[in-house]
């Protein structure tokens, strides 16, 4: 209901609708709607009301809630089920807590984690409303071998986001996504099934949207960055996740039908690290490397300083780049 009644502010904002049409149309009392306005005013819309007039919305809230980002998802499976929370440990954990009764194609958004993950153990620190934290839970037809390829994927439905709004970044294979040499966003793809088939497969995302500097922990300043800090203006988090959920759909839909190319594209074009020199890291073990390619099963291909050419499956590894981050 309360997204009904946002919906008919929305589209009246210039005028005030009165409390009784909103009855007449939801077919509801109006001691009912006045209920529903009290809610949507304490989750942050600031609704003006008066008695011979009725309500007029003057601002929403700056949080990810489906009434926020469902205007900006085009999409015919993902994000069908879409669930919100304001505080979680990690939107991952919640996916596989859930994943039995979730079906595909969920989004987990969260407005702040208390226990981020990243990979390997790792951390993912994001200040309370300031990026996009969410998890997509999927239940494919796939081999366990093709999943590399989803992160590849993901990474993928990114750069294409935000390149829409001309924000220029390149993929760190398998990963990461880096504006102007410093990690803007994370991707973690986590997964239950055996060597034939796939239980669930979660993609957590972290993209730091309007965080400043002093959003960031001391250890993240060198390393990390917002779009608010490099271009110096406030990004609508809402827009930017209901179109990352639009091109992820397309890119699955094309990959499901085997058709791995454009994301392939994109992850070769925009790399960071593609006939680049870097420190590959495995398991404590650093390696200088060449990389030479992407290959059609989404592995990076490198040459070692012998010459021999190596296929480096994702998950295997990190990589730094040899002078800075990438
Ligand atoms: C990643 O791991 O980059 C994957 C991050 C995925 C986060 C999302 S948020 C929603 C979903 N739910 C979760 O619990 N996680 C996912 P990795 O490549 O291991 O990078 C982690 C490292 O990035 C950390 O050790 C820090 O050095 C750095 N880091 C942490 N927070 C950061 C931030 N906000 N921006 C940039 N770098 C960060």
């Amino acid at each position: 209901m309360k997204d009904l009644i946002l919906n008919i502010l929305s589209k009246n904002k210039e005028c005030y609708t009165s409390g009784e049409s909103l009855s007449k149309i939801l077919g509801v009392s109006r001691a009912a709607i006045w209920k529903h306005i009290k809610q949507l005013r304490e989750d942050g819309y600031n609704i003006e009301s008066f008695s011979k007039k009725g309500y007029k919305l003057l601002s929403c809230p700056d949080i990810l809630s489906y009434e926020e980002v469902s205007p900006y998802i085009k999409t015919n499976s993902m994000a069908k089920n879409y669930l919100h929370f304001d505080v979680l440990d990690s939107t991952n954990n919640k996916g596989k807590e859930l994943w039995r009764e979730l079906t595909h194609g969920t989004v987990i958004v969260a407005e702040q984690q208390n226990s981020g993950k990243g990979r390997l153990g790792r951390s993912w620190y994001c200040e309370k409303s300031k990026g996009i934290l969410c998890s997509i839970i999927l239940k494919p037809d796939l081999e366990t071998k093709a999943v590399p390829k989803v992160t590849s994927l993901a990474a993928a439905a990114i750069y294409k986001t935000l390149k829409a709004l001309d924000v220029d970044v390149k993929i760190k294979w398998p990963n990461d996504i880096i504006l102007n040499g410093k990690k803007l966003c994370g991707v973690l793809t986590e997964m239950s099934g055996d060597m034939d088939s796939i239980n669930y497969l979660i993609i957590g995302i972290g993209i730091n949207i309007n965080s400043q500097a002093n959003n960031f922990p001391k250890e993240l300043t060198s390393i990390a960055t917002s779009l608010a800090l490099e271009y110096n203006k406030y990004f609508s988090r809402k827009e930017i996740l209901g179109s990352l959920l639009s091109n992820f759909e397309i890119l699955w839909d094309e990959f499901t039908k085997g058709d791995f190319s454009s994301t392939l594209k994109i992850c070769k074009e925009a790399s960071a690290i593609l006939n680049k020199k870097v420190i590959l890291l495995n398991r404590g073990i650093e390696e200088r490397v060449t990389v030479i390619d992407i290959t059609e099963e989404g592995e990076l291909k490198v040459l070692d300083e012998n010459n021999n050419e190596k296929l480096i499956c994702s998950g295997e590894v990190s990589l730094r780049g040899i002078n800075s981050y990438t």
